[in-house]
């Protein structure tokens, strides 16, 4: 069996929920597309580097992701660092022939996702963006019963993803509340997990009309490089800074095949922790999916008999999408590290076969237009095109 050889860029969560994939992926998925080999991972200086090649399992480690991209023993490339980063890492991967995925939002602004899907096209690689939800057996179950049309036309999307960790005012100001090294706040971070199921399961957005807003205007310095999202780790003392990026967005959507919908995503909504959900109306019935309870998928028929007319919760199984490679019992249940398994089988797939998978980058770029879109609305107060 063919075996690939991974760098992975970053040593944080992302770098973690990836590795645990590439080391379990071929356990699930048997025979696998290739085995994943944990060659060497990157981080900020050595000593990290070491410490994360330790826990993760790799062969080895590095502090020069430069050298590393273009290392000849490396196949994929996986980038799992802040999205400042995004850009120069993709770019020297695709010039060195390298397969890439990369983690979401693909980039800070749909300016610097067209210079990279511009690079990946014109080079024979295999890309992806890791908009790993879209994996989850219920959403992929979802999709499958809307493509068979079970729920009729499709009117309405509505999708929300709420947090709660940096509700706390005394929440650190890490990476994530820079526009300079992220791009945007709330909008890129969770909101573009649900543009990815609103074009995943209804169709492409044509147009948006927006509200951005920011709730928390100063957050303490960051004490260490380390990225917290622990609702705990509150400092009032630390000096403060400003937050230049968003920290809720609403929007109204218009799909290019006439339904409708909206997207609500914050991360300042107290009690909910990671609140992923949609609710899809169609001519001939409804699907409900809320991530937080994520084996299961609840769905109406219009053609229910009167009696027992409602939702019924489906619990994915076996006979669900990926149920094979997944637990024998439907309910005993996945976690986010089996979405990020399914999407290093899909991804690995897509090398063995030559083919794009889906979300790529040309997916992850059309979602920065979108994200683009959004602000854009809010600051003028008006519908945009996309
Ligand atoms: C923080 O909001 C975060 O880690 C996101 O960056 C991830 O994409 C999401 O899956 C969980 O929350």
């Amino acid at each position: 069996m063919k075996k690939l050889n991974v760098a992975v860029i970053g040593g944080g969560f992302m770098a973690k929920a990836h590795s645990m994939a590439y080391a379990c992926m071929p356990m699930f998925f048997w025979p696998a597309p290739a085995i994943p080999i944990r060659k060497v991972i990157v981080d900020i200086n050595d000593k990290a580097a070491e410490e994360a090649k330790n826990k993760l399992g790799f062969e080895s480690y590095s502090s020069n992701w430069k050298e590393v991209i273009n290392n000849k023993d490396v196949d994929v490339v996986d980038i799992c660092t802040p999205n400042d980063t995004h850009l120069p890492m993709a770019i020297e991967a695709a010039k060195a022939g390298k397969h890439i995925i990369c983690e979401k939002p693909l980039a800070r602004n749909s300016n610097e996702a067209k210079e990279m899907y511009e690079a990946v096209k014109n080079n024979n690689i295999i890309h992806m963006v890791a908009f790993n939800y879209r994996r989850t057996p219920a959403v992929a179950l979802a999709k499958k019963i809307i493509s068979e049309k079970k729920i009729g036309k499709i009117l309405n999307f509505r999708g929300t993803y709420l947090q709660d960790w940096p509700a706390d005012p005394n929440g650190p100001l890490s990476w994530r509340f820079q526009k300079e090294i992220s791009g945007s706040g709330t909008l890129g971070d969770i909101g573009t997990h649900v543009i990815d199921f609103a074009r995943y399961l209804v169709g492409e957005i044509s147009s948006v009309n927006s509200i951005a807003k920011t709730y928390v205007e100063t957050r303490p310095v960051q004490q260490s490089d380390n990225d917290t999202m622990d609702i705990r780790v509150g400092n009032s003392d630390a000096e403060r800074a400003k937050v230049d990026v968003d920290d809720e967005i609403i929007t109204m959507l218009k799909f290019s095949n006439g339904a409708v919908g909206s997207i609500e995503a914050t991360r300042n909504g107290y009690g909910r922790n990671n609140y992923l959900t949609f609710e899809i109306h169609g001519t001939e019935g409804s699907i409900c999916f809320n991530y937080e309870r994520r084996d299961e998928l609840k769905v109406m028929f219009a053609n229910m008999p009167s009696e027992t007319r409602g939702f019924q919760t489906i619990y994915t199984g076996p006979a669900h999408p990926y149920g094979e490679g997944l637990w024998p019992i439907p309910g005993l249940g996945i976690g986010y590290g089996e979405t990020k398994i399914i999407e290093c089988f899909d991804f690995f797939t897509a090398i063995k076969e030559n083919q794009q998978p889906s979300p790529n980058f040309e997916d992850g770029y059309i979602i920065a237009k979108i994200a683009d879109s959004i602000i854009e609305s809010s600051n003028k107060g008006e519908w945009i095109q996309i």
